[in-house]
């Protein structure tokens, strides 16, 4: 029984991820928006626009651990949401490659920010991982790969108490200078023991309150390694070293890509390039399970799961508190890129950095505040302070809210431009202000729609391309639901 109404008893969870490679596209154009899907040629979208198709490695959702199909890679990888005092079970299911020219390696679960004993700790080197029974060594002979299947050596489980409520991420540790930036990284909630502040406080304490919640998970792809790993495996080679862990120079026999060469040439925001990151969220259940999309063998090139001119994937993991099988009180984390919200709302971002590079992340619009940073609440009167940059370095969680009281909405402010004839009519991304009425300015300020960007402007491209990459759009209105 709980101790007192309104506190939760604790759940225990088993949640299923698979481990593989995938694919996944960027906008490779600076159009201000998003375009619609086509089902024509590979690297265009039905109004010509490009995109650059590249692969990855990654996580999908196992559902009951034995949904998820080779290739299936979700990027960013499922949301782990969970309350405070939880008992969570996270197998680990490596299903290997779609792609036989991509390197076959094991892969780990870093619970990143959490308190976790050495040997559920996603660090292989003083720890452990999950090998698979695909690869080419097992493929080419069915008994061992059936024994090895058999003997569940292709399936790992890490476990953790829920402690701490706040933000966190999670990704593979195994190689991490590759598999990382590959896409082996999603994010991590934990929200308070007490029912009745699930979804609307992340602590609990002074300022945390919020009535809308946003997971903005930043992150960067250097397109020629990714190409590199695509077709850089010499399976033969492969083939004639021991099974298990490899030694570095046995890793360079199969791979020669140095990772130590990253630069950039997208980045991201919850998996997308701007203006992807405006496009509906996707729902990847029936594409994780589908082997249909996986293409002809030997080409390394398959359909994956990350389509063209895509929004990011919703980012349910089944058994989470963001399954609508689970019950729930609050708003469910997803990997919504647009942030929406109505007039005197409080925000809340949970912003999450794993690319390799600072982010001096900035807000129009308005100042907010940083309530609390890798899990830990801010003190009282630091959560009063407003800003309107944070940077977030690598491996860094910031608990930030802004309330949307303080963006301009003020007649007057806009008086000047509207009798210069600006700021009606339809914006560059479709939304119609309608005609300005000199005697009723008001009218054109009830949408207000601000950017939240990267401010190192360079890295708002794609491949150099302005605007793109890391930048998302900040809709405030009366209608929102
Ligand atoms: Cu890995």
């Amino acid at each position: 029984m709980p101790l007192f109404s309104g506190q939760a008893s604790a759940a225990v969870r088993h949640l299923h991820l698979a481990a593989t490679d995938g694919m996944m596209y960027l906008p490779n154009h600076n159009g201000y928006a998003p375009n619609t899907p086509t089902t024509g040629g590979l690297d265009q979208a039905v109004d010509g626009s490009d995109y650059r198709k590249v692969y990855i490695r990654g996580f999908c959702d196992d559902v009951d651990g034995t949904a998820a199909q080779p290739g299936c890679a979700n990027m960013p990888a499922p949301i782990i949401d969970v309350n405070q005092g939880d008992d969570v079970f996270v197998h680990l299911r490596n299903i290997g490659n779609a792609n036989p020219l991509a390197p076959v390696y094991p892969h780990t679960i870093r619970l990143h920010g959490l308190h976790v004993s050495t040997q559920n700790d996603g660090f292989n080197e003083t720890s452990w991982e999950v090998p698979t029974c695909n690869d080419p060594v097992l493929n080419a002979d069915p008994v061992a790969q059936q024994a090895c299947l058999d003997a569940g050596s292709d399936v790992g489980t890490y476990y953790f108490k829920a402690q701490k409520p706040g933000t966190y991420m999670w990704h593979c540790h195994v190689e991490a200078s590759e598999h990382i930036t590959m896409g082996m990284y999603g994010a991590m909630v934990i929200r308070p023991r007490d029912r009745k502040i699930q979804g609307k406080r992340v602590y609990g304490f002074d300022k945390d309150r919020y009535d809308r919640e946003y997971i903005v998970l930043l992150s960067d792809i250097d397109t020629a390694g990714h190409d590199a790993i695509q077709t850089d495996f010499d399976g033969a080679a492969f083939a004639g070293l021991p099974y298990g862990p490899k030694t570095p120079a046995e890793i360079a026999e199969v791979e020669s890509y140095n990772f130590a060469d990253h630069q950039a040439d997208w980045w991201l925001v919850n998996g997308r390039a701007f203006p992807d990151v405006l496009l509906p969220l996707k729902d990847m259940a029936a594409c994780n399970a589908d082997p249909s999309r996986v293409g002809a063998a030997g080409t390394g090139d398959f359909e994956g799961c990350n389509g063209r001119a895509e929004g990011p994937p919703i980012g349910m993991l089944t058994g989470s508190n963001n399954d609508p099988a689970i019950k729930f009180r609050g708003k469910r984390s997803s990997y919504a890129a647009t942030i929406e919200a109505n007039w005197n709302e409080r925000v809340l971002m949970r912003i999450i950095n794993m690319g390799y590079q600072e982010v001096p992340w900035h807000i129009h619009g308005a100042h907010f505040s940083i309530i609390g940073k890798d899990a830990n609440p801010y003190k009282s009167d630091d959560q009063k302070r407003e800003i309107f940059t944070v940077h977030v370095g690598s491996g860094e969680t910031y608990d930030v809210i802004l309330p949307t009281s303080s963006l301009a909405r003020v007649g007057m402010n806009a008086t000047q431009s509207f009798t210069n004839g600006q700021g009606g009519g339809v914006n560059e991304f479709g939304f119609d202000w309608g005609a300005i009425d000199p005697n009723n300015v008001d009218q054109n300020l009830l949408d207000q729609w601000y950017p939240a960007h990267s401010h190192n402007d360079y890295t708002v491209t794609n491949n150099g391309l302005y605007p793109g990459g890391q930048a998302q759009l900040i809709h405030i209105s009366n209608t929102i639901q």
